[in-house]
């Protein structure tokens, strides 16, 4: 039996959102009462892609900022950036060497990623997936709360978990990891594309409430959200293909931590311009304080550099002790 204990990550590639705090943030304060969590912000997946140095390090600092500001404590958790725990790099590597081509070659964020020139994505971008897979194994979490796009990738980690144990014969050395997605809203969509995700990466800001967006933005984002011309449904089944709809309630519901059909019971019959102005108060009742403490914290870096020097000083502990565990497993001499 594995011992308890909860790993994620979130990367510093701009400003925050409603996808990664309504899929992954909110989750990890949930958590942090119940399970031994660490939370990594995940620089050395950012450069999968290329970054502005400057910005990536201010981008460091913000997302420490959104972690205590949604409501992670430090002291309980611990948290810390990727790039300051080598063991990361070096298990990727040996993970390199576990995974097969072809598993690479099935993921689907490598293909959105990618886009149609796929020739010159990075090789980074293609083989993520393992770095993310030592990153989860390096602490031998058991489980990973994530947003639904991450689901793949956490099924490639259970896969390079059992063929390790198997290929080394070190049955149960890995544990296999259980992802915990949401169930109200598993994966919060564009408010322009309801069939796209939610994303920093979008070029259109529109398409995405920031955590630092001020209340007269979020106001002006979601009453110019993409709906349709049928009012709400009294029952789910009347959400069935209309993507924008079925988001936006979805997203009430999740603020509110109530269920769907909570959600429909209240405004079934009613049209999208009523309840568009509730979503606003409950959003701005959510994310606006939310923002407001990131813009604080962020006031003073050296606060934050500390939380981070100490996150990565429990960090380098666990994962120097299990890579040299995986060292002998693997046969490879390490002297330091
Ligand atoms: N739209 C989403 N709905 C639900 N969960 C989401 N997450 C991201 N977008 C959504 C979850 O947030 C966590 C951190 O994600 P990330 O920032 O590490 O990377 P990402 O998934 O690639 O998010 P973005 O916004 O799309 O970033 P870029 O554009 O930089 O690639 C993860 O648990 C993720 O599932």
């Amino acid at each position: 039996m594995h011992k308890k204990r909860v790993f994620s990550g979130v990367q510093p590639t701009g400003n925050l959102h409603l996808g990664n705090y309504l899929g992954a943030m909110k989750k990890f304060v949930s958590l942090q009462d119940e399970f031994e969590c660490i939370y990594c912000i995940v620089d050395l997946h950012a450069i999968t892609n290329k970054q502005d140095p400057e910005e990536l390090r201010k981008n460091v600092l913000e997302t420490i900022a959104s972690f205590i500001a949604v409501g992670l404590d430090p002291v309980k958790n611990i948290i810390f950036n990727q790039a300051s725990v080598s063991a990361h790099s070096e298990l990727a590597w040996v993970f390199n060497c576990v995974a097969r081509i072809g598993w690479m070659n099935r993921m689907t964020q490598f293909k959105e990623k990618a886009g149609i020139n796929k020739e010159n994505a990075s090789v980074g971008l293609l083989v993520y997936p393992n770095l993310m897979a030592a990153d989860i194994l390096l602490y031998k979490a058991t489980h990973v709360p994530v947003g639904e796009d991450q689901k793949q990738h956490l099924e490639l980690t259970r896969d390079i978990a059992k063929k390790f144990n198997n290929d080394f014969k070190s049955e149960n050395y890995f544990p296999i990891v259980e992802p915990l997605i949401s169930k109200e809203i598993p994966r919060v969509m564009s408010l322009r594309d309801g069939k796209k995700k939610m994303s920093k990466s979008e070029d259109s800001d529109q398409s995405r409430i920031n955590l630092k967006d001020s209340k007269d933005l979020i106001n002006q984002k979601i009453k110019k959200a993409k709906t349709d011309n049928n009012s709400i449904p009294s029952d789910i089944n009347g959400l069935k293909n209309r993507h924008e709809a079925s988001n936006l309630i979805s997203i009430y519901a999740s603020v509110n931590n109530i269920k769907v059909s909570e959600v429909l019971n209240e405004f079934g019959g009613k049209n999208f311009s009523t309840f568009k102005s509730k979503l606003v108060e409950s959003v701005v009742e959510k994310i606006c304080p939310i923002g407001e403490k990131i813009t604080k914290l962020l006031k003073d870096e050296n606060n934050l550099n500390e939380i981070l020097e100490n996150g990565v000083k429990n960090a380098d502990l666990i994962a120097t002790k299990h890579l040299k565990e995986i060292y002998k497993i693997l046969g490879l001499t390490k002297f330091t």
